[in-house]
């Protein structure tokens, strides 16, 4: 018998990234555990991964090239070789590039993994060359990079490993325990010392339960009262003067904007009492290292671009970047030099393509937008479950005209629909280089085991589709090993002394930014924004609102931009009782569909243990919003409003506050009770910056009939 244990990374979008160890005996991975030695992982994985041999050898994995046989959507499929799968591929692109032009084929991705070579970027140099539509990933974090930038710049900002010497800690936005579980020993251990730890979130999270306060404030709030809290440490002169005057820019105007946010109006429009208010911003500003981490979900409502913007200005006003431990933590991603453009090769669209936001998949494919589109790729993405509008997005993938080719480990949501199913392996049978969007080191993944089947990494995937069309650029030909050293700029000093056959042997590098102990890169200012200060007042708003290269491709530019607010600003969601009284008359609750615990995004949607743990689709309800509605405990309630209506069993609990609903994402409709999940409700609507997303804006009813 023979036996390996082969370094690898897990390959899921989410910010820990963790160092893998695969076990391989006579060729089959028996099983996977985290990397003892990753500083960062330390030997755990989590609940979606720990079995993740069981996702490899599921026999549910599609292993073969598949076409279609029986309606769409009905998942029937004949088995298929390669070369026909190509051959029909080709046959139907010629004729729709023939008769309607390239623009009528549109590519659909997301991080189904996160890897360079596989992930995001991985058929854009095809589907450029092809002059294939552009497709607008911006699914996450579009518009928080975006107000980030304008802020601090493209910064990695802190180490998530210094929150040891934080000592006070503000968790906004973000279900660390599930979504971004290996940073949090490092809260703990902060708090262990003394640090207090806050969590901003409307619901009672696993998270909040082990926080030294839980602030339950009102969905899309967060941006009145982050600048209710530059209201009172500017009216009770907490500032760092000496930092604002050397490392800021816009002191003046950011204080005339805060004056309108005095701590009663914040109250009133957040749901927290003005005492609560004023304790938060006195304890931030005057317990010091003070840090925010934030957590993707506060984009999610029509104003979460300025909320971003007014909590990135709070470190820099108390002086927080001085010390170890301070700041405000978004995404350390800037930190790994990678090389966007080489990958996606943006100079390869012809002009005047058209650029076709992901949240708009159902109108694209209903024929509701100016490029009628006739073929659709999609792969590292499930947008039936993860795109809004699922209704209407069904109605278009049942096109018979539309030419569907997914390229999948299953038959998800969206793979039902396909024409051709291409098969894909799984990060244990392919080879990539992972970067991290939640902390410092760089990690190599290598193949542990052959690939099942007739899978093949998206790499491999794209030079078969580029030979066939006849594309005969060298950079098609390149290897898996050769694509990595052109994806990274090897020559930055971050990595100095790391290559590939250093990372074969330790599977990981930390970037050399310095140890957790010495990365304070704005102790003295050195943003990497126009001014190289923190801009209170942004210099780029005069360039208007923008969606960042990486999710859009570098040189497709945004129309010249009409200047946006220079300053953050309270914008309220489009919809809460609040802000929009005739249409909470008829749904009056907020309904969020945040991460579930047990799945990633849709991923392990379908398979046993993590069904297991996650239980079915639950709505969580307050009592007292339960009790009006005649609802028990356990009863299967139908959540609706105009644009759709699903099944799920309501949890009545104090956990969430009166008039928001929770109902977390990740479900399958093949699996519920109606054929459709959480985004049948959510709105298409996009927030203030990034054309993100505003899944957490969305009133809804609950009732029992
Ligand atoms: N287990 C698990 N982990 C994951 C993922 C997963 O699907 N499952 N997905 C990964 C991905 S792609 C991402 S983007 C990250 C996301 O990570 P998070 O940002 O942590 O994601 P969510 O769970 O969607 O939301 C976190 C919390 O924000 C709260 N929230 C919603 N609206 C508001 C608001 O307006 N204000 C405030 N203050 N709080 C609000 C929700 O109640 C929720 O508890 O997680 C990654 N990690
Ligand atoms: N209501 C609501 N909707 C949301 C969110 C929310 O919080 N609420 N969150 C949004 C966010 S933050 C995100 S990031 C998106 C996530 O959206 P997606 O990135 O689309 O995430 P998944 O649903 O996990 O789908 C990824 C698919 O890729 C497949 N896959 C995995 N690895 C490979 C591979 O190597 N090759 C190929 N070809 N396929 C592979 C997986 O099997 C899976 O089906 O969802 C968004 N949608
Ligand atoms: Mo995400």
């Amino acid at each position: 018998m023979t036996e390996k244990q082969v370094f690898g990374a897990c390959p899921h979008d989410c910010p820990d990234t963790c160092s893998m160890v695969t076990t391989v005996k006579d060729g089959r991975a028996t099983e996977v555990r985290g990397n003892p030695d990753h500083p960062f992982t330390k030997g755990g994985l989590c609940v979606k991964v720990n079995n993740y041999q069981d996702r490899v050898y599921s026999t549910d994995r599609v292993l073969y090239p598949l076409r279609r046989t029986g309606a769409k959507g009905a998942g029937e499929f004949e088995r298929i070789s390669w070369d026909q799968a190509l051959d029909d591929i080709k046959r139907r692109w010629t004729a729709i590039i023939d008769q309607d032009g390239p623009n009528a084929i549109l590519p659909y991705s997301y991080l189904g993994t996160e890897g360079i070579l596989n992930g995001l970027n991985s058929g854009d140099a095809f589907f450029n060359k092809m002059g294939a539509s552009v497709s607008e990933r911006t699914f996450c974090d579009s518009g928080a990079i975006s107000a980030f930038f304008m802020t601090c710049g493209p910064t990695a900002a802190i180490d998530p490993e210094s929150f040891v010497h934080s000592k006070y800690i503000i968790l906004w936005a973000i279900n660390t325990i599930s979504t971004n579980l290996h940073h949090w020993p490092f809260i703990a251990e902060a708090q262990k010392k003394g640090a207090k730890v806050v969590v901003i979130d409307p619901m009672a999270t696993l998270t909040a339960k082990q926080a030294d306060w839980h602030i339950a404030l009102r969905p899309g709030t967060d941006a009145a009262l982050a600048l209710g809290m530059i209201n009172i440490i500017i009216d009770e002169d907490l500032v760092d003067h000496d930092y604002v005057k050397n490392y800021t820019v816009g002191y003046d105007e950011l204080k005339e904007r805060a004056a309108d946010f005095p701590p009663e109006k914040v109250a009133e429009i957040t749901g927290v009492s003005a005492d609560d208010i004023r304790t938060l911003a006195r304890e931030f500003a005057t317990t010091q290292p003070s840090v925010i981490r934030m957590g993707v979900a506060i984009e999610r409502h029509a104003g979460g671009g300025n909320a971003v913007r007014a909590m990135s200005c709070l470190p820099a006003l108390v002086g927080s970047w001085r010390q170890c431990g301070g700041g405000i933590m978004h995404m350390p991603i800037w930190a790994f030099p990678i090389k966007w453009d080489d990958l996606s090769r943006p100079d390869w669209i012809p002009e005047g393509t058209p650029v076709i936001n992901q949240w708009r998949l159902g109108s694209a494919l209903t024929g509701e937008l100016e490029t009628k589109i006739q073929s659709l790729f999609v792969y590292n993405s499930n947008p039936v479950v993860v795109a809004p509008e699922q209704e209407k997005l069904i109605k278009g993938l049942e096109r018979e005209d539309l030419f569907t080719v997914v390229s999948e480990h299953f038959i998800t949501d969206t793979a039902r629909y396909a024409d051709i199913v291409l098969p894909a392996t799984t990060q244990l049978e392919q080879f990539d280089l992972m970067f991290s969007w939640g902390h410092l080191y760089l990690t190599l993944n290598q193949p542990a085991i052959a690939p099942l089947g007739e899978s093949v990494p998206n790499t491999e995937m794209f030079r078969r589709l580029a030979h066939s069309m006849g594309f005969n650029d060298p950079y098609f030909k390149r290897s898996d090993e050769e694509m990595a050293l052109d994806a990274l700029d090897w020559s930055n000093p971050v990595l100095e002394g790391i290559d590939l056959s250093s990372l074969k042997t330790t599977g990981y590098a930390r970037l050399k930014v310095g140890s957790p102990e010495d990365f304070v890169p704005h102790r003295e200012g050195n943003f990497p924004t126009p001014s190289g200060k923190v801009e209170f007042k942004s210099s780029m708003a005069a360039g208007g609102n923008m969606v960042v290269p990486l999710f859009r491709q570098g040189y497709v530019a945004d129309q010249p931009g009409q200047a946006i607010d220079p300053l953050p600003n309270y914008i309220p969601p489009n919809e809460s009782p609040q802000t929009n009284a005739d249409l909470a008359a008829r749904y009056p609750l907020n309904m969020l569909s945040p991460k579930s615990h047990a799945f990633l995004n849709s991923s392990y949607g379908n398979l046993d243990e993590q069904l297991h743990h996650a239980g079915e689709q639950m709505v969580v309800i307050n009592p007292a919003d339960a009790s009006e509605r005649g609802i028990v405990d356990d009863q299967v309630v139908k959540i609706f409003n105009d644009r759709g209506s699903i099944e799920a069993v309501a949890k009545i609990s104090e956990d969430i506050r009166q008039g928001v609903v929770v109902s977390p994402m990740g479900y399958w409709a093949k699996n519920s009770r109606t054929g459709f999940t959480v985004n049948a409700i959510s709105p298409p609507a996009f927030a203030d910056y990034g054309n993100a997303p505003t899944f957490s804006d969305t009133l809804v009813e609950v009732s029992h009939g």
